[in-house]
């Protein structure tokens, strides 16, 4: 197991590092401290061939100028906030209202804009990258100054987990993930349209043309959100469901995990062999299918088209604030905020 780092780039006058993880099987993981970005996790296929399997640049400057949150954690809060604003103990907050008139994942600036303090991690059988970074009461409009400890850590067995903690002076907002779009087939040869998705989940939350959710919660049963038994994504891409055409053709929705506790999330592609499995205590996940991702840069090449990646925001229910009837988002100064999601990769598919 080893660590190394090189720099990546400045932003602001400050130095941006990028660290690579390897494990003793080859797998690597590189991230930055811009963001916590994970730029690279590179896996090996069926025939044991390592290519990268998220979606990501090579400059800074691609980052800055033109990422869709590429692989970095989102916060405070991921997802929108309607109206940019919310009610606590009788005051109102006001939020950046960065995608007019709602707030969008942390933010003009959220902790994916943000230079983080690293940390490297070494372990018997791991080694990781912590990071931490202080949010100063205020920031983009939430209240309560707010210490983030992140640990990335690659182990042995083909796993990067992801452990987030928190703690907070004041009564504010939390609800953190991270916002790395999969693409299984390696280096980008192919879109995530056969990518096979598995999950046990009843419901999903229904949306709302700006994206949000209305509150009603609907069955996934008969319609393309059912993925109990597997399902190829581009089943929701190509079907005429209302929900998956709101959304640019596609999905862009929290699905509820079915129990309590731990739940898994199966994503393989057929092609390469190559299979995911997420670990994780969230109550849901956002299926996003990058049903907005052209724009004017290429990925490793590739001039930018929608479908190329899957993000799979293990998470709080978006906008939870406005929905009591939602598991609650806020972190009280005598709590600490603590989850875990974990990536473990296989070479060969799983459940298909
Ligand atoms: C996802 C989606 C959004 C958005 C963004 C880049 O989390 O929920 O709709 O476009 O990321």
């Amino acid at each position: 197991m080893k660590w190394v780092e090189r720099e990546f780039g400045h932003y602001h006058g400050e130095p941006v590092i990028e660290y690579t993880l390897t494990n003793n099987l080859g797998m690597s993981v590189s991230c930055l401290n811009y963001g916590c970005t994970i730029t690279k996790i590179i896996v090996p296929d069926r025939h044991g061939k390592l290519e990268n399997v998220v979606l990501g640049f090579d400059t800074l400057e691609e980052y800055v100028d033109f990422s869709p949150y590429f692989g970095s954690v989102i916060g405070r809060v991921a997802g929108r906030i309607k109206y940019a604003a919310f009610e606590l103990d009788g005051v109102e907050y006001k939020l950046e209202a960065n995608e007019f008139p709602n707030h969008l994942h942390g933010g003009r600036k959220g902790f994916d804009k943000r230079i983080w303090k690293t940390e490297p991690v070494e372990q018997v059988d791991a080694v990781g990258i912590r990071f931490t970074y202080l949010s100063p009461d205020g920031e983009e409009g939430y209240p309560g100054n707010l210490e983030i400890n992140i640990l990335y850590l690659l182990s042995n067995t083909n796993e990067l987990s992801i452990t987030y903690e928190a703690k907070t002076d004041r009564k504010t907002l939390i609800n953190l993930t991270n916002h790395s779009y999969f693409n299984l087939s390696g280096n980008v040869k192919r879109d995530c349209t056969e990518h096979i998705l598995q999950l046990d989940s009843e419901r999903f939350l229904e949306l709302g043309y700006d994206l949000i959710p209305t509150g009603k919660i609907i069955e996934s049963k008969n319609t393309p959100f059912d993925f109990n038994q597997g399902r190829l994504l581009k089943s929701g891409i190509k079907s005429s469901h209302p929900q998956n055409i709101l959304v640019g053709n596609g999905y862009d929705h929290p699905l509820l995990f079915a129990k309590k506790g731990e739940n898994t999330i199966t994503l393989s592609e057929k092609e390469s062999g190559r299979s995911l499995i997420i670990t994780t205590d969230q109550p849901c996940v956002v299926l996003y299918t990058s049903n907005q991702l052209s724009g004017p840069f290429s990925i490793a090449g590739v001039p930018a088209r929608n479908y190329l990646g899957v993000c799979l925001e293990t998470q709080g229910l978006p906008d939870a604030i406005h929905h009591p009837n939602f598991p609650s988002i806020i972190l009280n100064p005598e709590d600490v905020y603590q989850s875990t999601t974990r990536y473990r990769f296989f070479s060969n598919t799983i459940g298909v």
